[in-house]
């Protein structure tokens, strides 16, 4: 398994251009470029110079921004592409073919023996350029295994470093991709990288399938923007992994996480959704009277990510039909209003007829807490002795 030893190749800026919305400049490339090399991630993964000629300035801008991150550019499996993009002076080349017969026929109408070919000829030249090698198959789980294995093994026989293998259409399922992934582990020697679309909402499981299968590279974007509705997202995997063991992901800047998530949503003009991992709106608020309670004496009972790991923080909502006492009387400890437990079980009560009627805010519940609170002083001053009653 390579969960204490895996990489992120961290695509926001080839897959994530493919999203609808997106249009980055190059400042705003070397800008997202340099927070990601922030953030730690192994490899920026850049589209291919040969889309146009802007594409082919920014890679050599942020190939020559010196940043720790490994600068890895795709390209289509041709003569013609890898050589643009070596000589643009990145890192490694992220060399990309089609192997399912959908696109064997419909794409780019090649054989498996003249995809071998292909291949050979790249990377015979690619070799010799000393740069990274990775060569993955599009739509690889509808390949035919039989032809992925056969393609998988003789590039792995020229020596490159690393394979891939991409759920292009988010058809797989955890328990595929851990089969093919295994499979492959045995077969050659290269490293595996594995990339997840999330049509079916499987990218973030089939990506944490793959490393427990022993793969060693995962693709990410930020928010997971891509072609259609995207591929697995970079929060989306921190959180996975760090529910296994926060150890995993300490050698992220978890705290950059959600100027990350925040300012690709800005860029490409959406929302943060609500149910987002870790920078969603809603990710840590609990409700439920019987959970406020839980996460009042231990937040691990309702949470297996600790929020202020990523500069959050929690929030018990209690303005609700759902709530409990015991989060009223720690929002009453809060204002530093010292009520009896009687006092605060009467509120309680008060809060829950009255959110039965309409929805409640936290001010209405403060308002609640306050009266009730000047009640009770009223109530011991009348009580008191004379000589105490001013002051
Ligand atoms: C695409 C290509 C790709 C490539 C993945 C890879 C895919 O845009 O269709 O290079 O591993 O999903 O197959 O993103
Ligand atoms: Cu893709």
């Amino acid at each position: 398994m390579s969960l204490e030893n895996f990489s992120i190749i961290e695509s926001t800026l080839r897959e994530g251009e493919q999203f609808v919305n997106t249009f980055f400049t190059q400042d705003q490339k070397i800008e997202i470029a340099r927070l990601l090399d922030e953030f730690g991630v192994e490899y920026l993964e850049l589209t291919t110079p040969q889309a146009s000629p802007q594409s082919e300035r920014d890679c050599v801008a942020i190939a020559n921004l010196g940043l720790n991150a490994k600068i890895v550019t795709h390209t289509r499996c041709t003569l013609e592409d890898v050589k643009r993009a070596v000589d643009t002076g990145v890192d490694g080349v992220d060399v990309v073919i089609g192997t399912s017969s959908q696109l064997r026929n419909f794409s780019h109408g090649k054989s498996v023996p003249e995809i071998i070919e292909l291949a050979q000829e790249v990377f015979g030249y690619l070799k010799s350029q000393n740069v990274e090698m990775r060569f993955s198959t599009e739509d690889s789980l509808r390949s035919d295994p039989q032809d992925l294995y056969a393609v998988y093994e003789a590039v792995d026989a020229i020596g490159i470093n690393r394979v891939g293998i991409a759920d292009t259409v988010g058809i797989g399922t955890p328990m595929q991709v851990y089969n093919l992934v295994s499979e492959l582990r045995k077969r050659v020697k290269a490293d595996i990288e594995f990339h997840g679309h999330n049509d079916t909402g499987c990218a973030i499981a089939n990506a944490y399938a793959a490393l427990e299968a022993g793969a060693t590279h995962v693709d990410t974007s930020v928010l997971g923007i891509g072609e259609r509705n995207g591929i697995t997202p970079l929060g989306g995997l921190i959180a996975r992994l760090y529910a296994i063991n926060p150890v995993l992901v300490a050698k992220y800047n978890l705290l950059l996480l959600v100027e990350l998530d925040q300012r690709i949503a800005e860029l490409v003009q959406v929302d943060i959704p609500f149910n987002n991992y870790i920078t969603g709106f809603s990710a840590f608020t609990h409700k439920a009277g019987i959970h406020a309670k839980a996460i009042l004496n231990n937040p691990s009972t309702y949470e297996v990510l600790s929020p202020e790991d990523f500069g959050l923080t929690r929030y018990i909502n209690i303005a609700h039909r759902l709530t409990g006492w015991n989060a009223i009387k720690y929002r009453a400890e809060q204002l530093g209003l010292d009520l009896s437990d009687s006092h605060i079980k009467h509120i309680t009560k008060e809060v829950k007829r009255n959110s039965d009627e309409r929805p409640l805010t936290l001010d209405d519940v403060d308002t609640i807490l306050y009266r009730e609170y000047h009640q009770q002083i009223e109530g011991t001053k009348t009580n008191q002795p004379v000589s105490m009653a001013g002051d």
